[in-house]
């Protein structure tokens, strides 16, 4: 798998060129690193060095497809294995894969980076997926459509630096998919940018159209969403090569059964990538202050506002959030959700601060341990 490296620079070359084009029709002539999604946000990192701490015959570019406990799957030009398990890298990461000793490998800076507070007690922060362009955020025309955790997904997308567009399934099951449209458009009436929202049916021929402004060689397209709305029924619906598993719905609650139970990339004829993504039970959110600030910004700007800069919105004299619901200018429910929303951020921030400055003080008192028995 050596690689001469002037050949690798050209190649890299060649590829930005057909990047430059981006209303480029799905060509053949794709290599498999543009088809992954390479682009010069990673090549020029090569370029700049990262190769110079390591032999260029021995490192080739690849991205990671699917990880698993037993390891990483991993995809590059001519290249498609398995690699030992890194918990700091996740899915949709590049690397700078070292072919003899593949634990050695470098990640490359990423373009965007989704995380969010791991289930459980421990706080640890789980990687959800890297160098994401675009996430379709999908819900239901059913009972699955909740506004709050629609701003939820919003807020990690804003965080994340990823462009999200809403998507609604089952439209053939509603009488009223336009009522769900509408309140979906709601939604990002305050952001500076509109957040886009596709109303369809997700098995046929539909998604192809509505979503092909969006699926463009050498884009990473990702579906997140609740159980049972259609992830999975998307991805097929792009794919004539992929068959993800799906599977019915419960009739009485319109809850999934958590049928894709792992995160995969797929890469897809046209020239671009898809990733499947399991139905999250929960979506704590930790390190999100900015996109939940990018969702609810005019409750942000007016907050600044308050007489008192630790205002609790609650019954403070001079607070500008509740004059304004008074004035019939900021919902109640909504102002309910964004302090929901800020609360849990800040607790969670300051537990992750709590168990840095413990972690800290631990540390301390070892070296203090190990400077004692040198003595
Ligand atoms: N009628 C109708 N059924 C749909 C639509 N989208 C998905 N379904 C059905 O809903 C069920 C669940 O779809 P999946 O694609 O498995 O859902 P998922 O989001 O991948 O679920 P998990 O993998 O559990 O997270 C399947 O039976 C699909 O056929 C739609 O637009 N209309
Ligand atoms: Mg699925
Ligand atoms: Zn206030």
């Amino acid at each position: 798998m050596a690689r001469d490296y002037s050949q690798f620079l050209t190649s890299l070359k060649k590829n930005q060129q057909i990047k430059t084009d981006t209303n480029a029709q799905p060509a053949p002539s794709l290599s498999i690193l543009d088809r992954l999604g390479w682009s010069t946000h990673f090549s020029t990192q090569v370029a700049e060095g990262v190769l110079t701490k390591a032999p260029p015959e021995n490192h080739t570019p690849v991205r990671v497809t699917e990880v698993h406990r037993a390891g990483l799957r991993v995809m590059g030009e001519d290249i498609e294995q398995l690699i030992p398990p890194n918990a700091d890298l996740t899915v949709g990461d590049w690397l700078l894969l070292n072919t003899q000793q593949p634990s050695h490998s470098q990640r490359l800076e990423r373009k965007s980076l989704f995380k969010r507070r791991a289930p459980g007690t421990d706080r640890q922060t789980q990687l959800i997926a890297a160098n994401v362009d675009t996430v379709f955020i999908v819900s239901s025309c059913n009972n699955d459509f909740n506004v709050a955790r629609l701003e939820r997904y919003i807020a990690l997308a804003v965080e994340a630096e990823v462009d999200p567009v809403i998507i609604l399934t089952k439209s053939d099951l509603t009488d009223t998919p336009e009522e769900y449209e509408r309140k979906a458009w709601a939604l990002s009436d305050h952001m500076p940018s509109p957040v886009p929202v596709l109303v369809l049916d997700a098995r046929g021929g539909e998604p192809h159209v509505k979503l092909v402004d969006w699926c463009k060689p050498g884009q990473t397209l990702a579906f997140m969403g609740s159980s049972g709305v259609g992830k999975s029924t998307l991805v097929n619906a792009l794919s004539e090569t992929v068959a993800a598993e799906t599977q019915a719905i419960r009739e009485d609650d319109s809850k999934g059964r958590h049928t894709t139970t792992a995160r995969a990339l797929h890469m897809l004829p046209a020239g671009y990538c898809v990733l499947d993504t399991p139905g999250m039970r929960e979506l704590q959110m930790t390190d999100v202050a900015d996109g939940i600030a990018g969702v609810f910004a005019d409750l942000h700007a007016l907050a600044s506002t308050c007489k008192f800069n630790d205002c609790g919105h609650e019954s403070e004299p001079g607070c500008a959030v509740l004059a304004a619901v008074k004035a019939g200018t900021v919902e109640p429910a909504r102002l309910k959700r964004w302090k929901k929303l800020v609360t849990e951020e800040q607790f969670n921030a300051m537990s992750l601060a709590e168990r840095r400055s413990k972690d800290k003080a631990f540390g301390k008192i070892i070296k203090e341990a190990v400077s004692h028995k040198k003595r």
